[in-house]
């Protein structure tokens, strides 16, 4: 059997729609062109620490995101770089998970979604975190969709694309979808980049970005919570629950210790571009692995987790509460209340990263 028919049977035997199937075919097809040019560079894929490039493709690393403290970077680190027809680049992601997708025309897929089949379910969009085509091409050349799936923070391995065709491919993140890059593709060796020169433009944004997070929070907690008059002369107070800049997500209660009296009601807002959680005990599971009967995975997001009796909250000690899922644009919106009527000193996290963000309420103390 030759590659062409193999490629269709593969195709037939998954029943994969037709569209899909010729992006699957088109990716098959230029995987097997991408041997062919291996084959003609043996020396093919050496990393280049120098200014000027040696003959030959190289492998070339892109930095996706960043963690330092509570602040995550949302960026790919450089976001454009100039490369070699023949070079591949693989994308590094050494904090959160990411993609890297290349739309090519293609509107951008959610986040969170319906279950398709299942549809009282909310899930993990598989657009999202599944690679497609299915199975991961070797090459580009910009004539279908790619997108690498979810990689780095446990789930799938860094994604390495081999650029066969020189022109600019505009790339971003399904997850994060302001992080943004671009990949130009040319034939002069002069104007393709270095790893050295990549490391070094990326160690700089990378310390301008974590500044750019860290100056974020520091004016939001310049000047102290913001307070309104309520009922009884009680007080209504806002505490931000994280907060984002262009290139960060800052994973911080702020302030993250509040004074208040008793009778006073606490808001706090999720000021941050990822969602966010308020949960007083025992933080609940955020997604629930499972097979779907075709042998995929399936992530829901857990019941506990979106599960919230809406309305007004009275604090109670040892109880627990849980805002649920505070998201712009989600069904709880962005929001969490709660009036703390007895004296106390009140531990709460974040459940999406318990780790990264914890908070204090302190009543009458
Ligand atoms: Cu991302």
């Amino acid at each position: 059997m030759d590659r062409r028919a193999f490629a269709a049977s593969v195709i037939a035997r998954h029943g994969l729609a037709p569209g899909i199937g010729a992006v699957l075919l088109a990716a098959v097809m230029v995987t097997v062109a991408a041997c062919g040019d291996d084959d003609d560079q043996p020396n093919g894929g050496t990393p280049e620490v120098e200014s000027t490039r040696v003959a030959g493709p190289a492998t070339l690393e892109v930095t996706a995101g960043g963690r330092e403290g509570v602040v995550e970077i949302r960026a790919f680190m450089p976001a454009d770089i100039t490369v070699m027809v023949g070079d591949t680049v693989t994308w590094d992601a050494p904090a959160d998970a990411h993609t890297v997708t290349f739309l090519q025309g293609g509107e951008p897929s959610p986040l969170i979604v319906p279950d398709p089949t299942s549809p009282d379910d909310v899930v993990l969009n598989p657009a999202v975190v599944e690679p497609v085509p299915a199975m991961r091409p070797l090459a580009f050349d910009g004539s279908f969709a790619l997108s690498s799936g979810m990689f780095g923070a446990g789930m799938a391995d860094p994604p390495r694309v081999m650029f066969t065709t020189p022109g600019s491919y505009a790339y971003l993140c399904l997850v994060h979808p302001r992080m943004q890059g671009e990949v130009s593709v040319v034939e002069d060796a002069d104007s393709a980049v270095t790893q050295g020169e990549l490391d070094a433009e990326s160690a700089v944004l990378r310390a301008q970005y974590v500044e750019e997070g860290e100056a974020a929070l520091l004016a939001a907690q310049e000047g102290g919570p913001e307070r309104a008059v309520g009922p009884d002369e009680s007080s209504v107070v806002r505490v931000l629950a994280g907060l984002s800049t262009d290139h960060t997500d800052v994973r911080a209660f702020v302030p993250e210790q509040l004074k208040i009296e008793e009778g006073d009601t606490v808001v706090w807002e999720n000021a941050a571009a990822e969602p966010h959680t308020i949960t007083f005990g025992e933080p609940p599971p955020f997604l629930v692995e499972e097979q779907r009967a075709d042998g995929t995975r399936r992530l829901v997001i857990s019941a506990e987790m979106l599960n919230v009796a809406l309305g007004a909250f009275e604090f109670v000690a040892g109880e627990f509460f849980h805002s649920g899922l505070l998201v712009e644009n989600g069904p709880l919106g962005i929001q969490f209340r709660l009036l703390f009527p007895s004296t106390g000193s009140f531990a709460y996290v974040d459940s999406l990263y318990p780790d990264q963000m914890t908070g204090e309420i302190a009543v009458g103390e």
